[in-house]
């Protein structure tokens, strides 16, 4: 890879991934509204926020890639996702369209799919049933990069990310967690294959729980190696006390499907 642009590189997972693909392109240009100072000899920093159409083109001007994780991560008010999320994305495929470049690795998340019940095994072809307005603004980038590929032939990978943490946090995490490692192969993979078309994947480690089927994104050759079995025994998740009938343990999305609507 040449020179890839990474979003939302002050954040967990730009962070993680900054280390992981240092090797992987020959420049990584890093952008957040957080300044990053910490920079290995093949990155660069662009202070940018998302909401503005006029900053976001410039960042993009000369790379070849995109990552995208920029934007607000958990539930928020209307306005903050609207420009982080909604604006911010539309702003990114509008500079990748001017600039030529072809492919987008987009964070979204399992979010999008939120208020699915637990016992439903989801496909890329599930309907999308956001459980925020922050699921919402992830399904919003979803159908925009199908539109870009459809009309511009931009690719997109639109990874909808379980939890990606270090290890799982609670019970839930022990079906939707995805280990640092097998994002970074995911990305890899991704600008690693000849076709990518515009394609649903569940950003999921190969747990022996899920609730998620990647069988339609199986050409792209991902094939996560790690499991959330290894932590299944400790006490902080064998303690966690959960009752089925709570909205939380029914619907995929957790608290996320729970939580009362956020007002602003
Ligand atoms: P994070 O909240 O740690 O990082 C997001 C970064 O985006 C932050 O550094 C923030 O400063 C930046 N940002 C927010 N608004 C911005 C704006 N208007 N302009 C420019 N930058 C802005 O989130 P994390 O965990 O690193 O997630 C990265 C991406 O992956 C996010 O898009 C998130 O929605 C998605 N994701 C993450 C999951 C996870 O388990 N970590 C699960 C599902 C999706
Ligand atoms: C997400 O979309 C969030 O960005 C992350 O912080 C976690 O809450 C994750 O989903 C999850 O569902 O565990």
């Amino acid at each position: 890879m040449k020179r890839v642009l990474m979003t939302g590189a002050a954040g967990n997972l730009g962070k993680t991934m900054r280390a992981s693909l240092a090797d992987w392109a020959d420049e990584l240009r890093l952008s957040d509204i957080v300044m990053v100072d910490d920079l290995l000899p093949n990155e660069t920093f662009v202070a940018c926020d998302l909401a503005s159409a006029e900053d976001v083109m410039s960042l993009v001007e000369g790379c070849d890639a995109i990552v995208h994780f920029g934007g607000v991560s958990t539930e928020n008010t209307f306005d903050n996702i609207l420009n982080g999320n909604i604006k911010g994305t539309y702003h990114i495929y509008e500079a990748a369209r001017k600039h030529a470049v072809k492919r987008v690795f987009f964070a979204s998340s399992n979010h999008v799919v939120g208020f699915h019940q637990r016992e439903t095994l989801l496909d890329a072809h599930s309907q999308m049933r956001p459980d925020s307005l922050y699921g919402v603004s992830k399904g919003f980038g979803e159908l925009l990069a199908q539109y870009y590929f459809d009309k511009f032939g931009i690719e997109s990978a639109l990874v909808r990310i379980g939890s990606c943490f270090p290890k799982p946090l609670n019970r839930r995490m022990v079906s939707t967690w995805l280990s640092e490692g097998d994002l970074a192969d995911l990305i890899k993979k991704v600008y690693a294959a000849d076709r990518l078309g515009c394609t649903v994947i569940y950003g999921v480690s190969n747990n022996a729980s899920t609730w998620w089927d990647n069988r339609h994104a199986k050409f792209i050759g991902w094939s996560p190696q790690d499991s959330s079995a290894v932590f299944e025994h400790e006490a902080y998740l064998q303690e966690e006390l959960v009752d089925p009938n709570d909205p939380a343990v029914r619907f995929q999305g957790g608290i996320f499907a729970s939580d009362g609507h956020f007002e602003d």
